[in-house]
């Protein structure tokens, strides 16, 4: 009984000693996706942003589920592509209907489009 109390106590703060680490560590981000992909007006997830599931051809004529005054035309910096769509990559067209230059998301997280070219230039996404 007594040893089964003690092992209690040094499990308990092994998980405060992680849950301290995971909280702190610079990698750690809030932002998820519950979509195929999520959009974000700004980087590093922050701004306006947008759940997607498929194509959307022209987006000029799309504004962010959160922001409907602000367009997605031109205006998206960071990505999040999530794991259930792993094996495909969303492409992002700097065209609308696949017109322009093309950069392929696989599952993962772009917190920063200008490392390829692509911050505030997408006008079309497939998936
Ligand atoms: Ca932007």
């Amino acid at each position: 009984m007594r040893n089964a109390r003690v092992l209690m106590a040094l499990a308990s703060s092994a998980a405060m000693a992680m849950g301290g680490l995971l909280a702190s560590a610079p990698t750690a981000s809030a932002a998820s996706c519950s979509g195929a992909y999520c959009v974000y007006q700004h980087t590093s997830f922050a701004g306006a942003h947008s759940t997607l599931w498929g194509h959307v051809e022209d987006l000029s004529g799309h504004s962010y589920e959160n922001q409907p005054l602000i367009s997605m035309n031109d205006s998206i910096s960071s990505i999040i592509v999530s794991v259930s769509g792993s094996d495909i990559p969303v492409r992002a067209y700097t065209g609308k209907y696949q017109g322009g230059k093309v950069a392929w998301f696989y599952a993962g997280s772009y917190s920063n489009l200008s490392l390829m070219g692509m911050n505030d230039q997408i006008s079309s996404m497939y998936w």
